[in-house]
């Protein structure tokens, strides 16, 4: 069983250490690839052109938590996502600083500071803001026991609105009810034909007046355009951005200098070389055992 690596040159020096480890084979690059038959497993962000040369092809891994990169995979090619604790701890650690943030109006005091300018407003404790998690699934909930015990309360958004403790949970078809009591709203949703454009006018209406935006699920999931009116319009206080559509977002781009908003350069996380390749060499291995595969997407959720 051999996997064919597409990634970074940071990858492609410690995977093959990893692997050498475990004793297993590793091919780095698809010029290194000298019979596409013997690749059964492929990890990468962008998958190769064409996959119809790999004929024995069994899973593809993306080298990230999300999927919405890759394109439908033919039937009996299953697609996992990387599962990496660490990214998931920087992910927790992102949601939470920009909460902070957010609860305590740094972009307004850093805009104001760039005027020097000495000007305090009201301070709220951690129990008077509710933060709503749009998505309950591995980071949100991790993001979820962090903000508790920070004090915030706490309310969650999934598919099933399965319980999670302390957590005020909320299924997809209560979408408006969750809403009304978001005083921050976090969003952690893979981007899906069901969640694309979520982030838009008729959501943030549908927010407490003056909410505040943290966003580090993906660039599709934001109507820009809607964002900039409701900020303009008061019914958004402030927005801390990992991602944006599109991304780099463009020098010339009016968010930039909006003094409503903070933006990091897609930077909430990013998986650890070493985790990302114990990731598929569990897979390579679940595969083989015929055990289920770690961090596989279900094809019907695309998730
Ligand atoms: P999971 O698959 O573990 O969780 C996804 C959650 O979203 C689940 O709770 C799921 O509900 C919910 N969900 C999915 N679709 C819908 C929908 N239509 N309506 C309501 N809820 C929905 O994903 P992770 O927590 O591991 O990751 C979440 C996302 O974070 C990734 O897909 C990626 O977009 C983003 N990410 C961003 C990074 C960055 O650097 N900015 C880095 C890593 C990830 P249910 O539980 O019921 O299935
Ligand atoms: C990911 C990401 O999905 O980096 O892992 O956004």
């Amino acid at each position: 069983m051999t996997l064919l690596l597409l990634s970074t040159p940071e990858r492609g020096k410690v995977w093959p250490q990893v692997f050498a480890e475990a004793g297993e084979d590793i091919v780095v690059g698809e010029q290194a690839v000298r019979d596409p038959s013997a690749i059964e497993h492929i990890a990468c962000w962008y998958p190769p052109k064409d996959l119809s040369v790999y004929t024995r092809l069994k899973t593809l891994i993306s080298v990230g938590a999300g999927v919405d990169h890759l394109p439908a995979l033919p039937e009996g090619i299953a697609l996992s996502r990387t599962i990496a604790p660490g990214l998931e701890a920087m992910m927790r650690d992102w949601v939470v600083m920009a909460t902070l943030m957010s609860h305590r109006d740094m972009p307004m005091y850093i805009a104001q500071a760039r005027q020097r300018v000495w000007k305090a407003g009201n301070v709220a404790a951690t129990g008077k803001r509710t933060v709503g998690i749009l998505g309950m699934g591995r980071i949100g909930r991790l993001a979820a026991a962090s903000l508790l015990a920070l004090g915030f309360p706490v309310r969650g958004w999934s598919v099933s609105g399965a319980a999670v403790d302390s957590v005020e949970m909320f299924a997809a078809a209560d979408l408006d009810a969750f809403l009304s009591g978001a005083d921050i709203l976090v969003c952690l949703l893979p981007l899906t034909e069901r969640t694309r454009g979520i982030l838009g006018d008729a959501l943030f209406g549908k927010l407490p007046r003056g909410a505040r935006l943290v966003h580090a699920g993906r660039g599709g999931h934001l109507d820009m355009a809607a964002l900039a009116r409701a900020l303009d319009d008061g019914q958004l206080t402030s927005a801390i951005l990992d991602v944006t559509d599109p991304e780099p977002l463009p020098a010339g781009h009016p968010f930039w200098n909006d003094p409503r908003i903070v933006i990091t350069p897609h930077v909430a996380a990013q998986t650890d070389a070493r985790e990302g390749a114990m990731h598929a060499l569990a897979v390579m291995r679940a595969v083989r055992e015929g055990r289920p595969i770690p961090g596989l997407v279900a094809r019907e959720r695309g998730y």
